[in-house]
């Protein structure tokens, strides 16, 4: 079973490597915003959640402050994972450190931005509009890749 496992895998690393490019990833000063997406959400969903990896190139660090998404949804809030007696919960926080020389990785299980009331389901194969709100970079326009509903942190961010 397992030799059957990692080859298929392996085809569906490359196939994903392949199809993105080093052309998704957003700069504004010092900061890197790469690879943002989010996965497709059902009819009648009210929300979504996107991932990303923030690089902060610069001698200082910068914070992450807010997100708007007004295009797609009517609220933007950066959420993260927090485990509460051994359940795993959502909760908001106002704010993320990215260190200088450093990054930040927004994933399934961890920091995402939350959009709430979604205006239309985000449709895999789709792009929907960004922006993320930084302390020293300042407002940085992203667009958010929306991949498919059964998309895993683990694939989505092979070879990284
Ligand atoms: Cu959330």
């Amino acid at each position: 079973m397992k030799s059957r496992f990692i080859p298929s895998l392996i085809v569906a690393t490359s196939m994903f490597m392949a199809a993105s490019s080093h052309a998704h990833g957003f700069k504004q000063g010092g900061l890197e915003v790469h690879h943002p997406w989010a996965r497709a959400t059902a009819a009648g969903s009210q929300t979504g959640a996107v991932y990303f990896k923030v690089n902060n190139g610069s001698s200082e660090a910068d914070t992450l402050l807010g997100a708007t998404a007004t295009d797609v949804a009517e609220k933007a809030e950066i959420h993260n994972h927090v485990n509460d007696n051994g359940v795993m919960r959502m909760r908001q926080v106002e704010k993320v450190e990215v260190p200088s020389k450093g990054n930040v990785m927004f994933k399934p299980g961890g920091y995402h931005v939350m959009l709430f009331n979604l205006k239309n389901p985000l449709q895999e194969g789709g792009k929907v509009p960004l922006t993320l709100n930084f302390a020293k970079a300042g407002e940085v326009k992203v667009e958010v890749k929306i991949e498919p509903l059964t998309a895993s942190a683990e694939a989505m961010h092979s070879g990284h």
